[in-house]
């Protein structure tokens, strides 16, 4: 099993079904290229039916799209429990998933992931600032602190043990911290910010953001 990715310190795309993979305990393989080079263009015109990454290369197919690959690491490892057991947090964790997956075009926009702390990323000389982006951070503080209220008693985690909504909601947490934005400014009571800590913690995202500064 081989997970194709974009370059670790920017594919936020790619770090998604990585941790979803590294969670299940799955053996794979993780190849990397430069996806913005000509040779990586051509690259991904060869390999990617969306020519984008990430592509998980499994039982003779190509799966592609981060989601697409998590639903499958679900299916395929129960045991990984990817999500909620409870019925109603399990509902909410897929639509969580899903807002991230399809949504906050400006912070994705305008905060680019940084995976550590370092000056190592999108430049951050001037907070960062664009039409839509208050209003995509508040609105994530105000689910963070939701749903870490109502299914978050069983750990650090969104909904307490850790999820598949815990892997696309990392890269926001690194874009949080790079940008060093307050997140309460935008109405966090300190459970939005301690849960971005939770996902920065996370021994996978450790090694994840290890080897992207290699
Ligand atoms: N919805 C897709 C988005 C994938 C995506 O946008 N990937 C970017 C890298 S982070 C890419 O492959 N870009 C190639 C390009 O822009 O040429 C997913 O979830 O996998």
């Amino acid at each position: 099993m081989e997970l194709i990715i974009g370059p670790r310190l920017y594919s936020t795309w790619s770090l998604r079904p990585w941790l979803v993979l590294k969670r299940c305990g799955a053996q794979f393989e993780t190849t990397e290229f430069d996806i913005y080079s000509d040779a990586g263009q051509a690259e991904l015109a060869r390999i990617s039916p969306s020519r984008l990454v990430p592509l998980l290369k499994v039982d003779g197919e190509t799966i592609w799209d981060s989601m697409a690959i998590s639903v499958w690491a679900a299916e395929r490892y129960p045991d990984a429990k990817l999500w909620p057991a409870d019925p109603h947090a399990r509902w909410l964790a897929r639509s969580a998933a899903c807002e991230m997956h399809g949504g906050f075009m400006a912070l994705r926009t305008h905060c680019g992931m940084g995976p550590d702390h370092t000056m190592v990323g999108p430049d951050r000389s001037s907070p960062p600032t664009g039409e839509g982006l208050d209003r995509d951070i508040r609105r994530l503080v105000s689910l963070f602190m939701d749903m870490r209220t109502r299914f978050g008693a069983g750990g650090p985690y969104l909904f307490g043990e850790w999820s598949i909504p815990d892997a696309f909601f990392t890269p926001v947490a690194t874009r949080f911290r790079h940008f060093q934005i307050d997140l309460a400014a935008y109405g966090d009571d300190g459970s939005a910010q301690a849960y971005c800590e939770a996902l920065l913690a996370q021994p996978d995202f450790l090694q994840w953001s290890a080897e992207a500064l290699r």
